[in-house]
């Protein structure tokens, strides 16, 4: 009962402004990305695969990352949990190793959330992980410096919601019960926000990307968009920029996210409000149904669900971000590695028909989807139990077909309006029947 309490509260607050008018919020009209960030898109969209944390001092409680407004706490009570957040196991050169072994090639962590905590040492606001808890070390920068050292970027979620900030006014749709006094200083606040986000993009070494959240909880504020993504691509132009505010993108971002769905797909809400743009794009999904860490969620997707979202986010022409919720110890639940090391296990074998493709030629079905890269499509056969599949036609003559996992030949027949495949035999536990298939070059 309570996790489903706890998800209306988060979906109603959600959904409710996607029902509202469109925000105010003023983007960068003009903006035009650099080179470095339109190099940074292409390398983002060949990358394919993430991994997402949501790690706060919220994980004392074992009960997500929302209790705060969920419960509610009151924030001077709430203010006493960073004194239990002390994650002596953090091992951030684990955590690289492992979300670079499942074939992720970037990591995307939240750095403050919407409980206003930061987990890392801000010089706007004691309300951090270096001031305020026993660990007092700056959780971020430990990342930011492994994932440097193993070569993979570190992109940084940063919430615009903000439960705990007495400048956060007028209130939106959430944060109405965690003991604020009804005034505030919204022009304060988003000056403090810009400044945090100064400090994240001056203290860390390159930022792959900042993941905006929160808008959604004030959809008619004026967030001085086009201030703040212009101090972004200012400080670092090949930063990406992207935010879950549920509506299509805005000038000066450079990524548009879809939550709990694939691009175009309508099966959570969340997304409602939202076409698909020209933009790279990426898909976020969580492993069991919790983003931070929840004691009793064990409703895990299986680690071929969550190949097949992988293959899908890919035929689709997204990326898949992966989430974990760290314990409060610093560790990662078993269960999460497990499904990690089993997913790199088919990266490392199938990963030629993910990075560094682009979707299909061929449009999605039940059956599955295409992913191509220069005249070589991989036909990922995710969902059919007959020996015969008929596509429709490719773009050009199709001169082969090869079966990825061991490179034996796919008969294939050419008939009016498409090809029929003869499948060969799906192998036990076998997730993706990739083909691959070499078409008549286009030059
Ligand atoms: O409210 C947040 C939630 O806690 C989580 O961070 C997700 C991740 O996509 N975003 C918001 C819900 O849309």
């Amino acid at each position: 009962m309570y996790q489903r309490v706890r998800s209306l509260a988060l979906a109603s607050a959600i959904l409710s402004a996607s029902t509202s008018v469109a925000p105010t919020a003023r983007a960068q009209g003009s903006y035009t990305p650099t080179a470095a960030n339109l190099k940074a898109r292409t390398w983002f969209q060949d990358a394919k695969f993430g991994m997402f944390i949501h790690w706060g001092v919220y994980s004392v409680l074992g009960d997500g990352e929302w209790l705060m407004e969920t419960r509610p706490i009151h924030r001077t009570d709430y203010s006493k949990l960073p004194n239990f957040f002390n994650p002596t196991k953090f091992d951030p050169g684990a955590w690289v190793a492992l979300a670079k072994s499942a074939g992720m090639k970037y990591i995307t962590i939240t750095s403050k959330h919407h409980d206003g905590f930061a987990m890392f040492e801000s010089k706007l606001s004691d309300w951090n992980v270096v001031a305020r808890t026993p660990y007092g070390k700056d959780v971020i920068g430990m990342l930011a410096a492994e994932c440097h050292k193993q070569g993979i970027k570190l992109f940084v979620y940063y919430s615009q919601l903000d439960w705990h900030s007495t400048d956060y006014f007028p209130r939106g749709r959430t944060g109405h019960a965690t003991g604020r006094p009804e005034t505030g200083n919204w022009d304060a606040y988003l000056n403090f926000m810009d400044g945090q986000l100064r400090e994240l993009l001056t203290s860390y070494g390159e930022i792959g990307g900042v993941w905006f959240d929160g808008m959604w909880d004030k959809p008619s504020a004026d967030w001085h968009l086009e201030r703040t993504y212009g101090l972004i691509h200012q400080l670092q132009p090949q930063t990406l920029v992207g935010s879950n505010h549920h509506k299509n993108p805005f000038p000066g971002e450079d990524f548009q996210m879809f939550e709990k769905d694939l691009p175009g797909q309508h099966t959570t809400g969340f997304n409602a409000d939202q076409g698909v743009s020209a933009l790279p794009l990426e898909t976020a999904e969580t492993m069991n149904d919790s983003w931070g860490f929840r004691i009793t969620d064990d409703h895990y997707k299986s680690t071929a669900d969550l190949i097949r979202y992988l293959v899908r986010a890919a035929g689709m022409n997204a990326n898949f971000l992966l989430n974990i919720g760290p314990m409060p110890n610093g560790e990662i639940q078993p269960e999460f590695i497990q499904r990690l090391t089993e997913l790199g296990k088919w990266t490392k074998k199938y990963g030629e028909s993910i990075y560094g493709t682009r979707g299909g030629p061929i449009a999605a079905g039940p059956w599955g989807v295409t992913t191509q890269r220069g005249s070589t499509v991989y036909v990922h056969v995710l969902d059919w139990n007959g020996p015969l599949l008929g596509l429709p036609a490719m773009p050009r003559e199709v001169r082969s077909a090869k079966l990825l996992r061991d490179g034996s030949s796919v008969e294939f027949s050419t008939v009016k309006g498409g090809l029929v495949l003869n499948l060969p035999e799906a192998q036990r536990d076998e997730v993706d029947r990739v083909i691959v298939m070499e078409l008549e070059s286009s030059k």
